[in-house]
């Protein structure tokens, strides 16, 4: 009897060794994997329920889902990191691993994406979408990359249009000596200027308050942007002039993008690309949601004919012709754009 407890009392002393040393290796791989898994931070610019909060709100769901909690994201949404231009180099340098930006204020960075940034360079939407979703979206990230960014997927942001205190505008003319707001993008300058207009650049944050005051008495957005801010309470003629066409991106700093491993770079790449199809749909239902809003609270909208586009048009064959002096080798990629059907 003795004998035999004596050998179940060892028996568990081995078993109990071997639990011990198994819960330490349970324990140093649990260590090692929170040790290892990333957490990224993510910059957007947007507020609750806007398109593109929900999208990347979804696309950090996906990551960590698909990661299987390898990588997780916390976004820091209604640009409380800070303005555009700053988050855009904070993720250059991978400070932050993501962000959700327009391609105008990361055009003085990285000319492919300037392109885009050509008033009416577009002449839809839609074609847009076909010239980034084809040779022209490659040949923009690989622009970006060269500058440290990897776009993952683009959004739609649909096209600008100005709005101002004043009065409906359907020339050039109107524009003549109003102080506009810009973004930070020496191209949108050159464009009031050539409209004859003073320009403005600012940061997004500061548009209502310099509205409110006039400091400005007018501003360029999607219909979303100009509702979301409530920049339509301040501003109440909304001008159908669509001069710019601006896709936005999902852009990773290209070291944190590089170093992973060939599944999780796939993993990242698919859940971008899923939550911007979110995007893009819920884009479309709050692009019309917006305009609704912002008439039914007494803004004034006008169209903007063909003919009288043509004006506007022309007024910005200099802005053009002075960015392609200036880069002659995209004379290619806007040619390309031009041909897109
Ligand atoms: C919005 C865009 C933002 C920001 C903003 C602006 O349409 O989504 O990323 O660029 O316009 O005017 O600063």
């Amino acid at each position: 009897m003795h004998a035999r407890y004596a050998k179940w009392g060892f028996k568990m002393l081995r078993l109990k060794k071997i639990a011990v040393a198994f819960g330490l290796v349970t324990a140093a791989v649990s260590m090692s994997t929170s040790v290892m898994a990333a957490d990224w931070k993510g910059w957007n610019i947007h507020v609750t329920g806007y398109p593109n909060t929900v999208a990347m709100d979804d696309f950090s769901r996906l990551l960590t889902e698909k990661t299987e909690g390898r990588i997780n994201l916390k976004m820091y949404h209604a640009g409380t990191l800070g303005n555009q231009s700053d988050a855009i180099e904070q993720v250059r340098l991978g400070a932050l691993a993501i962000g959700n930006f327009s391609l105008g204020p990361i055009g003085p960075i990285a000319p492919e994406a300037n392109v885009v940034s050509l008033p009416f360079v577009f002449n839809s939407v839609e074609q847009a979408f076909r010239a980034m979703d084809g040779e022209v979206g490659k040949l923009i990230s690989a622009g970006l990359e060269k500058k440290g960014l990897i776009a993952l997927a683009y959004h739609d942001s649909g096209s600008r249009s100005f709005y101002n205190t004043q009065k409906p505008i359907t020339q050039p003319d109107d524009l003549k000596g109003m102080k506009i707001r810009v973004m930070n993008n020496d191209l949108y300058s050159g464009m009031i200027s050539a409209l004859g207009g003073n320009p403005s650049p600012m940061a997004f944050s500061e548009v209502y308050q310099a509205l409110k005051t006039n400091v400005v008495e007018g501003a360029e957005n999607n219909f979303p942007s100009y509702e979301s801010t409530g920049h339509h309470e301040v501003a109440g003629f909304y001008s159908l002039s669509q001069h710019l066409i601006i896709p936005e991106c999902v852009c990773i700093n290209a070291k944190i993008f590089n170093d992973l491993s060939d599944v999780d770079q796939k993993a990242v790449r698919e859940a971008a690309q899923e939550s911007a199809l979110l995007q893009r749909k819920l884009w479309s239902e709050r692009k019309v949601a917006s305009r609704n809003k912002v008439e039914a609270s007494g803004v004034k909208i006008n169209e903007i004919s063909a003919e009288q586009k043509l004006a506007f048009q022309a007024a910005m064959v200099p802005v053009h012709e002075g960015f392609l002096a200036k880069n002659p080798e995209l004379k290619s990629l806007v040619a390309l754009i031009k041909s897109t059907k």
